[in-house]
């Protein structure tokens, strides 16, 4: 009873390495970046919701482009340190993209509701 089980649960882990072969990443291509890092495109997302910038803190690369969504049903505006930019009213489910090309350590906030506050690192 026991080696049966065993066998099966065997036939079933070979069945699982072979499904995760064929569609699974090759061992030799990098790890999936985590979603608080910029994927391979160069673009990364800031998601804004409840009246706060989702992650709060983000890392990128320099030359990365990061995009807000807004996910509110009230307007936002997003606000970067050091007058790198500034977006317009921002609308439900409207957008603002900016590129990061600085190294540094950004300061991102939201004029309308001042609670709001980000970090964008670019590295
Ligand atoms: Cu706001």
């Amino acid at each position: 009873m026991i080696s049966q089980r065993s066998r099966r649960l065997s036939w079933l882990s070979v069945a699982l390495s072979v499904w995760l072969a064929s569609c699974g990443p090759s061992p030799n291509s990098p790890p999936p970046a985590s979603p608080a890092l910029a994927g391979p495109s160069g673009t990364s997302q800031i998601l804004i919701k409840d009246f706060k910038f989702i992650p709060a803190s983000l890392s990128i690369k320099a030359g990365t482009q990061v995009t807000w969504v807004n996910h509110d049903d009230e307007a936002h505006n997003v606000i970067i340190s050091d007058g790198m930019g500034r977006s317009g009213a921002i609308d439900t489910d409207e957008k603002y993209t900016f590129k990061f090309n600085k190294p540094g350590e950004y300061h991102i906030r939201c004029s309308m509701h001042h609670r709001m506050a980000g970090t964008v690192v670019v590295q």
